[in-house]
């Protein structure tokens, strides 16, 4: 299942600027599995992947060193044995050196034991959370570690700086105005609040509200509209991009989602998915 037997050896991290971490990890959700396949997807798909981006000016392979060190071998039987699989891994063998964690994932309840892992290092950290979903629910079917509850865990336990967490693109049932996901701290910027026009200035205030305090990024897939990312474990349309191309889910953007919700993936999905992934990891490499 897991690449760890090719994991490169680990005195190798010390040389590295930035290392792709693959968590293959589904376990955790609640709807559609499959996410334990994106970490070798997203590989896939970066077989074509260019060295420099245009639009940006970036040419992060020039400026950095990467290398992608494969995934963890974690235990797909049990899930708070495979947090507990991933916050290890994580603590003893990619932060003690100075190389910047690329996580490709697996579902979203990975993020709550890399959070463990980070605090040791770093403290309480702020947090760029792009997302549909706010992910802070108590607990799901009467079990505290789910996909939906990384980030009232992390709460609890001090790993997230409240005052310095920002969570974008939030839509569909999941945030319901006056619902109790609210964390006393948090900013909330719903999906269509992001719509037809530029996120410069509010990335521009994201930047002041972080100040020197280390960030923790984390984008869900589902951020953006399923006709782009089809092999998301949870659908909901319209995504936190939307413009004049995607106004209709599934036909007027440029990729057609012929899929029905509620259907198993398909490899056309995860092919679409991890190629958006793939330019998300690489455009947040924007060293030039
Ligand atoms: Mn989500």
């Amino acid at each position: 299942m897991c690449a760890a037997r090719q994991l490169l050896p680990f005195n190798f991290l010390s040389c590295l600027d930035v290392c792709f971490v693959g968590i293959p990890l589904d376990i955790g959700t609640s709807f559609r599995s499959g996410t334990r396949h994106g970490p070798r997807q997203i590989r896939n798909e970066s077989s074509i992947i260019g060295a420099f981006n245009c639009s940006t000016g970036a040419a992060p392979f020039e400026s950095l060193q990467i290398a992608d060190i494969g995934d963890i071998n974690l235990n797909l039987y049990d899930l708070k044995q495979a947090c507990n699989d991933i916050r290890e891994f994580y603590r003893t063998k990619v932060l003690p050196y100075n190389c910047v964690p690329l996580t490709m994932g697996g579902d979203h309840t990975l993020s709550y034991p890399v959070l463990q892992a980070i605090k040791e290092k770093h403290g309480a950290v702020g947090m760029v959370h792009i997302d549909a979903h706010p992910d802070t629910l108590g607990t799901m079917m009467g079990k505290d570690v789910a996909h939906g509850t990384p980030f009232l865990r992390s709460v609890e336990e001090g790993l997230l700086d409240c005052n310095k967490v920002i969570t974008i693109g939030l839509r569909g049932h999941a945030a319901l105005p006056g619902g109790d996901w609210k964390v006393p701290g948090f900013r909330y910027v719903y999906a269509q609040d992001c719509w037809y026009k530029s996120l410069a200035p509010l990335m521009e205030d994201v930047r002041q509200q972080m100040g020197d305090t280390p960030v923790y990024i984390s984008f869900d897939i589902d951020a953006l509209d399923p006709a782009y990312a089809p092999g998301t474990v949870l659908q909901f349309r319209k995504g936190v991009w939307e413009n004049k191309n995607t106004k209709k889910w599934g036909s007027g953007g440029r990729v057609k989602n012929t899929r029905q919700p509620g259907k198993q993936n398909t490899e056309a999905d995860w092919e679409s998915s991890a190629t958006r992934w793939r330019y998300i990891l690489v455009a947040t490499l924007q060293q030039r």
